[in-house]
């Protein structure tokens, strides 16, 4: 199947640059959103989200004359659903006394409600947002048939997950394997035809539901391989041994490949999609809902780990390193580190925070200082929460001079033990559990 021009609702981390990328690829491209926010900023040049590279793909995008900025769809050869799932914050489900989260799949309902009007005979529709298994032809099929044509039959309907790494999103888009499922073979080969356009990974043709499955599998995996990392450090300080050795030894074998402990999972993806498998099929799903259980309590896992070091938080001054959700991103989503710090504030301690990535950011609740300095100089004690390189990179001697604190908490690794001690500093690692 050939596409001239294509529709992409959702301007948001993957929308937006999947349509510069078909853009600069020869496609005419109609970019929605329903966010007058995001329509302004882009129109004016601007960029809402940050992303390396982003900005010079949109500009290459839209001075091509290819990419077009809207808040509503137009008629084209192909619509691609790229717009959020989160979950519900008012609302739970429950299995034997265990609370689960909802998914909030307004925005996909909405979007396709969004295309009916503009469904034409021979047209693809493809939706990217992680999504429950079945949404496809559950959900999205039934709104679009809403149109008098059927899926498969008039129109071809195809999951296409996304899966590309936040930070790595541009090269990732192009070069990773990418999995299209139809609702018929039909349908997954109009797919496969279009993200041919620019797509240098392996393309691999299935059915829409299979698709959404691996989506979710993705996620869910490495959800339950960091919730082991983060059972074996609670493990390793009650045996007195060191996780971060431990896993390294472990993972010299060659069939073993565990991930790192840490304050916990953030973000808008891990901490996120296993819910949707839990929440499908709550009786299935016991393993899965217990690694979203530990890995959302590590938080709290921090918070214990600085009493053991400090003692009562009450009335303490901390220097927290680094509130993004995962190092060298300015992502603050779902942030562990966030919720680390406002459970220490509550706790009584004064802590003042500092992100390399968004030294400004908007959050009320937090005190944020514009600099690592300034946020050291009264410190008893630094907290290191994200292993920006920025801190991995600091040298201990030189931070002895900005702060008063000679105590350090590690949860991410991201300092030497030698180096630190050399510089007249006490260091207590998640994982570990005791000073050194
Ligand atoms: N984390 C750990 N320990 C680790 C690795 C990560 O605690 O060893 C934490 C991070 O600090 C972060 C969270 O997990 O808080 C998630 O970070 P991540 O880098 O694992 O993943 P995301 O959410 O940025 O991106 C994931 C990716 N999925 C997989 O690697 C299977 C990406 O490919 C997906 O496209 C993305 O989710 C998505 O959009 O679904």
């Amino acid at each position: 199947m050939k596409f001239e021009k294509i529709c992409v609702l959702g301007l948001g981390y993957i929308g937006l640059p999947t349509a510069s990328t078909f853009a600069t690829h020869g496609i005419k491209v109609v970019g929605v959103d329903v966010n007058p926010h995001v329509v302004e900023t882009l129109r004016n040049g601007g960029l809402h989200i940050h992303e390396p590279g982003l900005r010079t793909l949109v500009r290459a995008a839209l001075e091509s004359g290819n990419l077009v900025i809207s808040d509503r769809p137009e008629e084209a050869d192909a619509f691609i659903i790229a717009v959020p799932t989160p979950f519900y914050h008012d609302r739970r489900g429950e299995i034997n006394g265990r609370p689960y989260k909802l998914a909030d799949m307004r925005a996909v309902e909405s979007a396709a409600h969004a295309i009916v009007p503009y469904l034409r005979r021979g047209n693809l529709v493809v939706l990217e947002s992680t999504s429950p298994p079945r949404t496809t032809v559950d959900l999205v099929a039934p709104i679009l048939e809403t149109s008098g044509l059927k899926a498969g039959a008039d129109f071809h309907l195809v999951y296409s997950p996304e899966r590309v790494l936040p930070g790595q999103i541009l090269r990732e888009l192009i070069e990773n394997a990418r999995v299209i499922g139809g609702v018929t073979p039909e349908s997954a080969q109009a797919g496969a035809d279009l993200y041919a356009c620019f797509v240098t990974g392996e393309i691999r043709q299935t059915d829409a539901t299979t698709a959404e499955m691996v989506k979710l599998m993705e996620n869910t995996y490495r959800d339950v391989n960091i919730a082991i990392a983060n059972e074996f450090a609670r493990l390793a300080e009650r045996f007195g041994v060191d996780v971060w050795e431990a896993i390294r030894l472990a993972n010299l074998h060659p069939r073993v490949s565990i991930l790192n402990p840490g304050p916990g999972v953030g973000g808008h993806c891990i901490s996120v999609d296993p819910w949707f498998l839990v929440e499908t099929a709550p009786d299935l799903t016991h393993l899965i809902h217990t690694a979203r259980q530990v890995n959302d309590s590590q938080p709290d896992f921090v918070v214990r780990l600085v009493e053991r070091a400090l003692g009562s938080p009450a009335g303490r001054r901390i220097a927290a390193l680094g509130l993004a959700y995962k190092p060298d991103v300015d992502d603050l989503r779902e942030s562990p580190a966030i919720e680390v710090v406002l459970k220490l504030q509550q706790a009584g301690a004064h802590v003042t925070c500092y992100e390399p990535f968004k030294p400004n950011a908007d959050l009320p609740e937090l005190t944020l200082a514009p600099t690592l300095e300034s946020a050291l100089q009264d410190a008893e004690a630094l907290l290191l929460l994200v292993r920006h390189t920025t801190f991995t990179e600091l040298k201990a001697s030189q931070v002895a001079t900005w702060t008063p604190a000679r105590l350090a908490i590690d949860t991410v690794n991201g300092w030497k033990v030698a180096e630190w001690q050399a510089a007249g500093f006490r260091l207590f690692r998640l994982g570990v559990g005791k000073l050194q």
